[in-house]
């Protein structure tokens, strides 16, 4: 076997808030779930992992590096807590980049309490939400977009979430965004040489328009990335689908239906639903966000109002409207909200099925019973179908999935379009440098250089503790 080598764990000192590093905390957290299990992982990290090691295990004077060592560990009375299994990293070769080690107890909440306040015994602090990954980044371990990836594949829950979180941990995004960097960087240089090398006489400086074909070529890449975000989206978040129709038509029986419970309330007062109501479920593995709206009609009710003006907000926003109409209606259904909306994004359902089966549905139209289950089974088929032709659009390239890169990218493509005015506009050399320098700027935030404490609160705060 490999030597990894191990570490004098210091006696100095039992107590690691003694020591002298005064400014980076040593945490620690449960980073298994909270609850009964055959083994918890604990882990620790910070300058004083060694010394709260050493706490941990009075007897030994040494330990070895990154290789699971089955271990006693005592509390302050020198009694046993527990056997378990202790891994050392040594940092800057470890997660966070740290010192660090994990600790493998029995999978009892009580011992894991017992543990953890040991730990804080012997100066650990408590973890904050994503504290692991935040160092990690901080320490260079990894960029933004990999911290995120990591906390997607957390959350996956279906194979489209883990195979979208695995490409972003992967770093697939980060290299692209770099590429891209690097491109404007190119193209303020030869802007740079053009300031310093002016045209003089009958000698030609450096020409414009071969930067302005590069920055074209840039900007056309990050009209790709910024299309890719709806699909992006709906890989890592689940395809967002709306019921949308009249009162009584069945909506929030069919949400019903397909969460199978009975989640929504179902009655045969027209105006049930008021305020919507939004559950993520698997349809065929594909995971779907329902969200069943208050039933569209004039209304002078004020809290129906209020729901009604929220169900076409809805109506744009969705990824899928599903419009529900019902048999037992007679009379074309009142259409005039749908206008503007894109048709590609409307399937429209026809309801009540079991009250006539010999119904002929038109084409494209979907007929279901939520009583008899009748027509569920196409219809669910067209959902998952449909997150499959979205997700099918991204295949193995980079794509942006959350709301802070499609602002980032929106931003950088607004200063590319000030440097294409500028150029029209016969603008200064300097004045196109200032653009393409503020596009980069844009970018790097995508990955990393965030300067900005709040931000990074913002995107950490969504992990959970241990992570
Ligand atoms: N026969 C039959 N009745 C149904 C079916 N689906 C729903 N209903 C009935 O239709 C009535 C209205 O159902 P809801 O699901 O509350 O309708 P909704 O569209 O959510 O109505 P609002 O919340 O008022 O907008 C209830 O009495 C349901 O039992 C169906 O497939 N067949
Ligand atoms: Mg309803």
């Amino acid at each position: 076997m490999r030597n990894l080598g191990s570490i004098n764990l210091p006696r100095q000192s039992n107590h690691a808030s003694e020591n002298s590093h005064e400014h980076v905390t040593t945490i620690a957290a449960l980073a298994t779930a909270p609850g009964k299990g055959a083994v918890a992982v604990i882990r620790v990290s910070g300058p004083d992992a060694a010394h709260v090691l050493a706490g941990l295990l009075p007897t030994r004077d040494k330990f070895p590096i990154r290789r699971a060592t089955l271990a006693k560990v005592y509390d302050y009375h020198q009694e046993v807590i527990d056997e378990v299994l202790v891994i050392y990293f040594h940092g800057p070769a470890s997660f966070t980049g740290e010192d660090s080690f994990e600790i493998h107890p029995h999978g009892s909440p009580f011992i894991v309490q017992k543990l953890l306040a040991r730990l804080y015994e012997l100066g650990c602090t408590p973890a904050k939400p994503g504290e692991f990954t935040r160092r990690a980044f901080l320490n260079g371990k990894m960029d933004l977009t990999a911290a995120e990836g990591i906390q997607q594949l957390v959350d996956s829950n279906s194979e489209h979430q883990w195979k979208a979180a695995r490409q972003l941990a992967s770093g697939i995004l980060k290299d692209h965004i770099e590429a891209l960097r690097a491109d404007i960087i190119g193209a303020m240089a030869y802007l740079e040489a053009r300031i310093d090398f002016p045209d003089e006489g009958d000698v030609k400086g450096v020409e414009l328009d071969p930067i302005v074909d590069k920055v074209k070529a840039i900007d056309s890449s990050l009209v790709a990335l910024e299309k890719s975000y709806d699909s992006g989206k709906i890989a890592s978040s689940g395809l967002t689908v709306a019921l949308i129709g009249a009162p009584n038509r069945g909506k929030s029986s069919l949400m019903n239906a397909i969460l199978k419970k009975n989640r929504a309330i179902v009655t045969d007062i027209a105006g049930t639903t008021r305020d919507y109501i939004e559950e993520s479920c698997l349809v065929n593995g594909r995971l779907i966000r329902l969200i069943d709206t208050a039933g569209i009609r004039k209304t002078e009710e004020t809290v129906e109002k209020i729901g009604v003006t929220a169900s076409q907000e809805i109506l744009k926003s969705a990824d899928v409207v599903l419009f529900v109409s019902a048999l037992d209606v007679e009379g074309a259904e009142d259409t005039t909200y749908l206008e503007g909306i894109d048709d590609a994004k409307i399937i429209r359902v026809v309801n009540k099925y079991d009250l006539n089966f010999h119904y002929e549905p038109k084409p494209g139209e979907f007929p279901v019973s939520c009583i008899s289950g009748a027509g569920l089974e196409s219809l669910k088929a067209e959902l998952s179908a449909r997150v499959d032709r979205s997700v099918a659009t991204i295949g193995n390239q980079a794509f942006i999935s959350t709301p802070r890169h499609l602002h980032a990218i929106r931003q950088a493509r607004k200063a590319l379009q000030g440097f294409f005015a500028g150029n029209e506009d016969g603008a200064f050399d300097e004045m196109l440098a200032f653009e393409l320098q503020s596009a980069v700027s844009q970018l790097s935030s995508v990955i990393g250089s965030v300067d900005h404490e709040d931000l990074l609160d913002k995107i950490f705060s969504d992990f959970c503790v241990g992570k």
